[in-house]
């Protein structure tokens, strides 16, 4: 097993890693930024160390700073959350070469599956369902306008060092095309150094349904179930189900089947999960692929009885993957809610501060991943994440009350949250119904703020 694992992220992440190294019985160090010197992790690790300021830059996303810190403290182990490094291929390499073990998948298939027009590509090879597109990126508009005449408008130009929603476009016609390829390709620029755009067709209102696999880079894959994950604001989740609801169960085969096959095309090893666009015809298509442990992954542990930090520690130091997927069950129905540190009522505007008063749920079916507590100060520095309730019930109408149940009983004081956000989503009819899109959350804002009629 894993020696030491020295814990390179912050918030409510790196409290559950630590919790995983506990139940393993690893001890672990924090590595923490001037700005969270007095948190929960820091307060609760075995050791902790600090790795420079604020800024990220100077510190979580420091590498130097981050191997130096695991010599230091004789670790022989990094595990980065998510975020900052953990879809940093040269990180895992960096790790490789000076004998620390990176927990995650190996630096190869980090950097594979980070260039997104070359996972495309990998994807479709592997016989994956497929948008139609271009297989590399397209350096001009004539170049693109020839795709576009083949596959027909409307196309979306996605950043081939993409994610995230930066350096995406749609684009509805030729004349369109003229002024958001340059937007596209410098905004890519500014945000990834690289300006690489490729093109797909554009899918209209799709609901987007991840897949948690589990692989130990020898042909062993698991898929875990699947999360709904179409609630989003700006491409940021505000809420996750797992299991999605009204999805079929062949449609569900479909989406397990090709995750695997992914997986085991590129000898993926570790957690990860793959993302599709599931069309209203019931088509699926892949559309991405996260290399990390994600936000949302305690909804699949909820709901199959797997601990999925846990699992990435263990493969990571070398053991068997002992899961078969046959004996993986999903029972019950869980829903997590994202709170944040921002004012629904000001356009969701960041508020960082002191958290003067602290209460949270609990109660049957209610588990609450947080680095709050009374006096806790969030940072401006950072992602606005503070806590991560997930509820579970026997069926989606139980998790409902549960997590409405959970949110009432819950006391944040001090700045302002999305606590409020989340009770009117879950008390929205086409929400109850399951009905949802990636459109959900925009039009439930247009609902509840109704234009002016002057
Ligand atoms: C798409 C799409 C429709 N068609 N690709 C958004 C984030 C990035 N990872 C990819 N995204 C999308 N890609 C095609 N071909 C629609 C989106 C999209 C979206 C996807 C998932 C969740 C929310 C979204 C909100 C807007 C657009």
């Amino acid at each position: 097993m894993l020696k030491k694992v020295l814990i390179a992220n912050r918030g409510e992440i790196a409290l559950r890693i630590l919790r995983a190294c506990r139940d393993l019985q690893i001890p672990a160090v924090v590595a923490y930024s001037e700005a969270d010197r007095d948190s929960l992790a820091v307060r609760l690790a075995d050791e902790a160390v600090c790795i420079g300021p604020p800024q990220s830059a100077r510190s979580y996303n420091n590498i130097p700073a981050i191997i130096s810190a695991a010599r230091i403290t004789g670790a022989d182990a990094i595990h980065p959350g998510y975020g900052f490094l953990s879809e940093n291929s040269y990180l895992a390499d960096v790790c490789a070469q000076v004998g620390l073990t990176f927990i995650g998948p190996p630096g190869a298939a980090i950097a594979k599956m980070g260039d997104k027009a070359l996972a495309r590509k990998l994807m479709k090879e592997a016989g994956l369902p497929m948008l139609p597109g271009s297989e590399e990126p397209l350096p001009n508009v004539r170049a693109v306008q020839s795709v576009a005449r083949k596959i027909g408008y409307p196309i979306i130009l996605k950043a081939a060092a993409g994610g995230g929603g930066r350096g995406m476009r749609v684009v509805r016609s030729d004349r369109e095309l003229l002024t958001a390829l340059p937007v596209a390709q410098a905004e890519a620029e500014a945000a990834f150094g690289n300006g690489d755009i490729y093109v797909e067709k554009y899918l209209e209102d799709p609901r987007h349904i991840e897949v948690q696999i589990i692989a130990d880079g020898k042909g062993h894959v698991v898929a875990v179930g699947e999360r709904e994950c179409s609630l989003q604001r700006r491409h940021q989740k505000v809420l996750e189900e797992a299991p999605a609801p009204n999805l079929r169960d062949n449609v569900r085969q479909t989406l397990f089947k090709a995750a695997i096959r992914g997986a085991k095309a590129i000898g993926y090893a570790s957690v990860g999960t793959f993302e599709f666009l599931l069309a209203k015809d019931g088509h699926v298509y892949f559309m991405d692929m996260n290399t990390r442990i994600q936000v949302e992954h305690p909804i699949t542990e909820v709901t199959t009885g797997i601990d999925l930090v846990k699992w990435q520690l263990r493969l990571a130091a070398g053991e068997p993957l002992t899961l078969d997927q046959r004996q993986i069950e999903t029972r019950g129905h869980a829903i997590e809610c994202r709170i944040t540190a921002e004012d629904p009522t000001r356009n969701f505007e960041p508020n960082a501060g002191t958290i003067t008063g602290f209460l949270g749920p609990g109660g049957p079916g209610v588990r609450l991943d947080t680095h709050l507590f009374p006096g806790y100060v969030a940072p401006p520095y950072y992602d606005s994440l503070l806590a991560k309730l997930i509820c579970w019930g026997k069926d989606r109408d139980e998790a409902i009350a549960r997590s409405e149940r959970a949110l009432q009983e819950f006391v944040i004081s001090g700045i302002k949250t999305t606590v409020p956000f989340h009770l009117g989503i879950l008390h929205d009819p086409l929400f109850r119904r399951g009905e949802l899109s990636t459109n959900f959350i925009p039009q439930y804002l247009e609902r509840m703020t109704p234009r002016d009629e002057g």
